[in-house]
């Protein structure tokens, strides 16, 4: 039997497991990427594990998150990373380069390596044919001091795309009905690999688009191929040796077929508040918008960039919108300021932000109140934006630049105009200045620590009773972003203290105060959730900031992958409803208690638990492997390794 893409590197950084789907498996991680906003926790993890000099091929450190720099804590920050870089010997990339998944994806992946990055969007590198996944801040900083890291072995899903893009329909669509196809939830455990006739047509950056967004669906990562496109791309990027061609087998075997047409999709966008919440541009037509946001690690490519160019060359934003743009990278920055399409976009009216993450991140550009802003981004949950009551809309740049000229949803392909098919530059300015390569003098460096930094907290062992109260029930979907906002208080990620005091803000204002009373009385915090918790980002700090406020279990009907690791990382129960008619049984104050509890998670996979408010009993479900079991009864990763 053959085999696809996704276990020919799989197989051949396995340290140990075998390549079941299920089974958790070790595997040998090549690169990691961090980027400011956890790459600070990170760093802190990884300088307790006293290893001299991290241990990959590899190892970048981006600043691109908060780069907003509104007090001291954010340059506090930037300088801590640049000194922890130097000391040990990871590439560090300065604020103003871009963001990390763009930067990566030009200058250092590789086709057949592994990648994990702290962010969710780590993915973005299986454009190249590497298997490139997001993960919490410990794990990168385990994989940096040369650990194996550990996941559930996925089942591959074959994404066959056949026929070719119409002209105005983009990579952004593809991965949109993907998403309508898919959703956001149920997809723990699997990868796409992409594949057929229609994939060859589809250039690095448009494919970066789609396994960028592939996160959105929650599976471990996505790949392509990597073929003469790939090759081209690296050659564009003076990185030609870094090619090698990889493909799936002819008979290779996959968990499931799904086949897209291309020729048959039209422009499509994710409407609030959530990037599976699909509809046709079309059918959208006519709602007034007041922002267009160009840019992000999804379509911030030089491509993206150019064709919005010219399909505004010569017109101005329509009076009622604020056209905001941010390039992914110093790179496309550089080479439209080359070709021209920078001036073209100033004359049009646009904002010409940082190259980072700016408006999608929420730090900046918030829209006004009850506004619509139509993004190319890869995120629309609710609040992320700055604004609770806006309505983002994810769509593709070609509908963004249409919305731009009239001022309304409007289906580019009702612009009259010709589609300004973009060709792949003849060759690009790449200057990598921004990059800082580590020396290896043997000099001392001295690591700054702004007054912002504090020690990562640890966690105590797994008590023998847990009880408490449920201090919190929410529904389906709830996202790190609604656990732990970022935009206006991500600069408190060094101060767990501080940043914890927003837990839930979004959601439930007074819970970070009442979570802490518990604690403090002796109690023990109880999350309680639908399916799918933990959507979206990697951010560790939605385990590390309520495991600060004494919250020792979730119990949901569904946890998402990185989320679910974080919370075993610090100590956190991750537990499932064995029959969800439980969940509707309990209410937010009901007082509930486990006995036995070491007992149990050392023995058994079902775990019960007294109601004490309504005088009854359920079951959860707590499926760890023997490692996360450790982990757990220690209060967490750190703890483990102390004891080591
Ligand atoms: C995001 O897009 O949500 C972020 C901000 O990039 C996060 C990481 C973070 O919270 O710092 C992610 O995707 O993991
Ligand atoms: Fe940055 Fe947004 Fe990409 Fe996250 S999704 S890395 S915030 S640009």
């Amino acid at each position: 039997m053959g085999k696809n893409i996704v276990e020919k590197i799989l197989a051949g950084h396995l340290v140990c497991g075998t390549l079941a789907p299920g089974e958790e498996i070790g595997l040998r991680i090549d690169q990691t990427l961090t980027q400011d906003a956890t790459g600070t926790m990170a760093y802190l993890q990884f300088e307790a594990m006293n290893v001299p000099r991290v241990r990959t091929e590899l190892s970048v450190s981006y600043i691109d998150h908060n780069t907003i720099q509104i007090g001291f804590e954010n340059a506090d920050d930037h300088r801590y990373l640049m000194s922890v870089a130097q000391k040990f010997g990871i590439v560090l990339s300065r604020a103003g380069n871009g963001i990390c998944h763009q930067v990566h994806l030009e200058r250092f992946g590789q086709p057949g390596k592994t990648l994990i990055g702290s962010d969710s969007h780590t993915p973005t590198c299986g454009a190249l044919g590497m298997i490139a996944i997001g993960a919490g801040g410990l794990d990168v900083a385990q994989a940096m001091a040369g650990e194996p890291f550990y996941l559930a072995c996925p089942s591959v899903v074959k994404i066959l795309l056949e026929g070719r893009l119409r002209p105005w329909v983009s990579a952004k669509d593809i991965i949109l009905k993907v998403l309508e196809i898919f959703s956001t939830k149920g997809n723990v455990g699997t990868v796409f690999e992409y594949g057929g006739q229609g994939a060859a047509t589809l250039s690095v950056p448009e494919r970066a688009t789609i396994t960028n967004m592939g996160a959105e669906c929650g599976v471990t990562t996505s790949v392509f191929p990597s073929d003469e496109m790939t090759r081209r791309f690296l050659r564009l990027q003076d990185r030609e040796a870094h090619f090698v061609p990889l493909s799936a087998d002819a008979d290779a075997a996959y968990a499931r077929v799904v086949t897209i047409d291309l020729s048959r999709i039209e422009p499509l966008a994710a409407k609030p508040h959530s990037p599976d919440n699909i509809a046709a541009v079309r059918s959208l037509t006519g709602i007034p918008v007041q922002q267009v946001c160009l840019g992000s690690c999804t379509n911030s490519s030089y491509k993206d960039l150019v064709t919005v160019a010219r399909i505004l060359k010569g017109r101005i934003a329509h009076s009622d919108v604020s056209f905001i743009l941010a390039p992914g990278s110093r790179q496309v920055l550089d080479n439209l300021a080359r070709d021209g399409y920078l001036a073209d976009l100033i004359a049009s009216g646009a904002r010409l932000m940082e190259n980072a993450c700016g408006f999608c991140i929420g730090n900046s550009q918030s829209p006004s109140s009850g506004a619509v802003s139509l993004r190319t981004s890869n995120r629309n949950f609710l609040g992320r934006s700055g604004t609770l009551d806006a309505d983002i809309y994810l769509v593709s740049p070609e509908t963004a630049a249409a919305a731009v000229i009239t001022g309304r949803f409007t289906d580019p392909r009702d612009l009259e105009m010709d589609y300004p098919d973009v060709p792949a530059p003849e060759r690009l300015v790449i200057d990598d200045r921004l990059i800082l390569r580590p020396e290896d003098t043997g000099r001392t460096v001295e690591i700054y620590r702004g007054p912002n930094i504090g020690q990562p907290p640890v966690n105590t062992p797994l008590p023998d009773t847990l009880a408490g109260p449920v201090t919190i029930k929410v529904g389906d979907k709830i996202t790190t972003d609604h656990i732990i906002p970022a935009g206006a208080r991500m600069k408190y990620r060094s101060n767990i203290p501080k940043y914890a005091e927003f837990v839930f803000e979004n959601v439930d204002a007074a819970f970070a105060r009442r979570a802490l009373a518990n604690k403090e009385a002796g109690r023990h915090n109880i999350i309680v959730a639908g399916l799918s918790y933990g959507q979206g980002s990697s951010r560790e700090h939605a385990a590390i900031c309520p495991m600060y406020l004494g919250v020792r279990a979730v119990l949901a009907k569904s946890l998402e992958r990185i989320h679910a690791a974080n919370l075993i990382n610090f100590g956190i129960l991750p537990l499932t409803f064995v029959d969800e008619k439980d969940y509707d049984a309990l209410d937010a104050g009901d007082e509930l208690e486990i006995a036995g509890l070491r007992t149990a998670v050392a023995e058994s996979d079902i775990l019960t638990v007294a109601n004490r408010t309504k005088g009854a009993s359920f079951a959860l479900r707590l499926s760890l492997s023997a490692r996360q079991k450790e982990m757990i009864l220690a209060g967490g990763a750190l703890n483990v390794r102390r004891q080591e």
